[in-house]
């Protein structure tokens, strides 16, 4: 998520439009934030510090072993009535299906959900994409959990969880992914989250999963790598407008506008959006990608047919046929993920793409990548944003891409890795 939150990172602006180039190690920003980690490591977590998760006092120890830090119990043993609420609230369970539940859960958010530091922008996931980040194949309704106040029936909390096989290392683990976890503004700090928390963990349980994957913007017990989102300009005066990009210094609007055109057309032979006929070829290419990263779905075609395949409005795929021989050789792809914009006069919606997965065998990364950006803008997107993970720091300086100022953490429930991960080494986009 910046811009994007996936799932857990803010909806974070570009501070500066003009920034090809990534901060050094050495620049204030990162001298502060490193502070910032530091004090952050410091604190305690009443929670956390509970919970089956690598814990801070215990980096790099090198003795930990790494996999599931507690052994699964028999199902028979995990609790099987839902833990309490405060008096005034009710669990409810959300069925995705049912249009006005499905309109409740997109109330919630848009009005609560992540904000960047400024509280300048919050994300915006539409009803479509809820409906298919929420069911995959395999999904459990049970996991799509809401809290009602008891009187009004008013829905003012949500977490979720999908089911997933992810890859760390050598082992293929089931896994839930957590996700939309929400408060309502009026219900915040009242420790209604730990609660949710223990129930959705209480529920994957009962399907026999014991591990979990997640990301935030905050730092918790304790991250497995921690991430950057880089943001592409596509449409910079609105970007400058709305406060989500600066001009950049020395530069008019004028120059700012020429320095992000694109192409009207994409440039390689055989590139064109991903249709059901290519659903096998696209999971050889990407199981056989994915492989080179530490942590990473292991996806089967169910998967790829329903992650991949594009939606409108929701996700794009597109991929590189050879003309000649009719190989699949390339692939890419983008989800959609508008932020609502606050506070602007002319403004109220900001239409983001993520870069979610893409893979490279024949065509140069960097041009695939910039066929994605001028699909993109030409679907009218205001921004292309992108995580440093994979391969992707390969194409972010030169395709004019800046350094945003939000951090994704990427987490994992009962399961420890040996040494937090480089971003690189990560092969995973969660939503
Ligand atoms: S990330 C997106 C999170 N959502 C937002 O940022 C939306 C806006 N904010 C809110 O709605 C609220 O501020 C939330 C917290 C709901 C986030 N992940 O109730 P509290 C801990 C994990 O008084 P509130 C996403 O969806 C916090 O450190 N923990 O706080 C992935 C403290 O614990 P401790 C978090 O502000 C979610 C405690 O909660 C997060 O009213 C993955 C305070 O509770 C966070 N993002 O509500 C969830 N934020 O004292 C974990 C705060 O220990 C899944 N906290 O520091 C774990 C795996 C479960 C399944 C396992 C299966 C085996």
């Amino acid at each position: 998520m910046v811009l994007g939150d996936s799932s857990g990172g803010n909806p974070n602006p570009n501070p500066d439009a003009n920034q090809a180039a990534a901060e050094d190690d050495t620049s204030i920003d990162v001298l502060a934030r490193n502070i910032q980690d530091t004090l952050t490591v410091g604190k305690r977590h009443r929670f956390w510090e509970t919970q089956p998760v690598g814990q801070f006092n215990d980096l790099g120890d090198s003795t930990l072993p790494e996999g599931p830090i507690e052994a699964p119990t028999p199902i028979s043993e995990v609790k099987s009535d839902p833990y309490n609420l405060p008096a005034l609230y009710e669990w409810t369970t959300c069925d995705m299906d049912d249009e006005s539940t499905c309109a409740e859960v997109y109330n919630l958010l848009t009005n609560n959900y992540v904000e960047d530091d400024e509280n300048m922008f919050r994300f915006n996931y539409s009803k479509e994409f809820l409906r298919w980040a929420l069911r995959p194949p395999g999904y459990y309704k049970s996991w799509h959990i809401g809290v009602r106040v008891k009187s009004s029936k008013k829905l003012v909390a949500f977490i979720t969880g999908v089911p997933a096989r992810i890859r760390v290392r050598g082992d293929v683990v089931r896994m839930a992914e957590i996700n939309f976890l929400c408060v309502h503004k009026k219900l915040r700090s009242k420790r209604l989250a730990p609660v949710m928390i223990k129930e959705v963990t209480r529920r994957v349980h009962l399907e026999n999963i014991w591990q979990a994957a997640y990301t935030a913007g905050i730092v918790l017990p304790t991250p497995v790598t921690t991430c950057r989102y880089w943001h592409r300009s596509l449409n910079p005066k609105k970007l400058i407008d709305v406060g989500f990009s600066r001009l950049g210094a020395r530069m008019t609007m004028s120059r700012t506008i020429r320095l992000y055109k694109l192409p009207e057309a994409t440039v390689t032979p055989g590139f064109r959006k991903m249709e059901l006929r290519d659903v096998a070829a696209v999971t050889r290419l990407l199981r056989e990608y994915l492989g080179q990263f530490a942590v990473a779905p292991d996806f089967d075609e169910s998967d790829v047919e329903h992650w991949m395949l594009p939606q409108e409005n929701v996700v794009d795929s597109f991929l590189v046929e050879n003309p000649e021989t009719h190989e699949v050789t390339d692939f890419c792809s983008f989800y959609t993920l508008p932020s609502s914009i606050l506070n602007n006069q002319n403004y109220s919606l900001l239409k983001a793409a993520y870069s979610y997965y893409n893979v490279a065998t024949k065509t140069p990364l960097l041009q695939l990548m910039n066929d994605a950006l001028i699909v993109a803008k030409k679907m009218d997107y205001d921004v292309f944003n992108a995580l440093d993970v994979m391969h992707n720091e390969s194409f972010l300086k030169e395709l004019k891409f800046g350094p945003g100022d939000g951090q994704l953490h990427y987490y994992l429930y009962n399961y420890r890795i040996g040494n937090p991960l480089r971003p690189q080494e990560l092969g995973l986009v969660l939503l």
